[in-house]
């Protein structure tokens, strides 16, 4: 499994920013959402928050429900007394009808469609992440995505779309990238360590270029390699970085979607009654296709459906402790 030589144009991409994300690893684009992208999912968003707030006034656990403060400080202040709601979301469990519309956006997808092919995969990690001002959970340590990915979908690419709800700026923890090093084509060797949600590659095993700090305003989209190491730091402002993380693949890799094979794709082996794909432990689905258009998810309620009821298996440990 080899990657295909990148497009000379993607989608809306120009020549010369398909070369940058080729030899650098990492694209930012300003400007790639509107409102109306975002705005429904920052709805969405803030009236999980209103709900949980309130289930946890009522609970005897929060002081009030802080419903005047808006999105970017609402959730920073509820978490000054109760971590439960940010941690309740900060993995893949909002997944609303804007959350689904946001994953199969179609400028999105064009992008996706030229990077991974026509027959596209939405991978079951995406991500939604409240950086919570001085929390633990805010600061991401250098990984590469493949890092947690199964290996044999270490030499295709996924392709992130990390995009921010509210300006990221450096002292708000907005991401940092190695540019170059996924041009080894080498997944680094990764640790965990005991009581820490993330892995980690360790200094000594860190490429030697020079970091990049990638500041990304509302609006913007930042495009990643999945061997491009990258973190993000503490939250040193008053108010919650939200962002997202999506990812996209070919349908030729394998994914636990329920989807027909055409000729020359994986076989959806299994192992255990469970179908093998690059991350196991989530939901992929068909998000665009010509081959087999009927196989498309096109309702939030089955992309509910499948994210609920996928039972999965853990990614196979490939990293010892460190
Ligand atoms: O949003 C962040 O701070 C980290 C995101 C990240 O590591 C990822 O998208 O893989």
């Amino acid at each position: 499994m080899v990657q295909a030589a990148l497009p000379a144009t993607a989608g809306s991409l120009n020549a010369a920013q398909v070369a940058q994300f080729d030899r650098e690893g990492y694209l930012i684009v300003e400007g790639f959402f509107d409102d109306s992208d975002l705005d429904p999912v920052i709805a969405e968003i803030e009236a999980e928050v209103d709900a949980r707030a309130r289930d946890l006034v009522a609970k005897g656990k929060l002081s009030k429900p802080y419903a005047n403060y808006g999105f970017k400080k609402r959730l920073a202040l509820i978490s000054r007394e109760t971590d439960e709601v940010a941690k309740s979301i900060w993995n893949g469990t909002l997944c609303g009808p804007a959350f689904f519309n946001l994953i199969r956006n179609p400028k999105l997808l064009d992008i996706a469609e030229s990077f991974c092919g026509p027959e596209i995969i939405a991978s079951s990690v995406y991500r939604l992440r409240p950086k919570i001002p001085k929390h633990p959970y805010g600061a991401v340590p250098w990984h590469q995505d493949s890092g947690y990915m199964e290996a044999y979908c270490d030499k295709a690419l996924v392709l992130t779309v990390w995009l921010p709800l509210v300006d990221a700026t450096q002292e708000n923890g907005c991401m940092w990238v190695i540019p170059r090093a996924h041009k080894t084509g080498q997944v680094v060797k990764h640790g965990s360590r005991p009581g820490k949600p993330y892995l980690v590659i360790p200094d000594s095993d860190l490429p030697r270029h020079e970091p990049v700090c990638v500041p990304v305003k509302k609006g913007g989209a930042l495009f990643l390699h999945n061997l491009t190491p990258h973190a993000s730091f503490n939250n040193d402002t008053e108010i919650v970085r939200w962002s997202m993380d999506l990812r996209y693949q070919s349908a030729a890799l394998p994914t636990n979607a329920k989807i027909s094979r055409l000729p020359g794709e994986d076989l959806p082996t299994r192992d255990e009654a469970v179908p093998i794909s690059c991350y196991p432990p989530e939901a992929d689905f068909l998000v665009r296709s010509r081959a087999r258009p009927g196989e498309v998810v096109t309702a939030a309620t089955e992309f509910q459906r499948l994210r609920r009821e996928h039972k999965g298996k853990g990614v196979k440990p490939r990293w010892g402790l460190v």
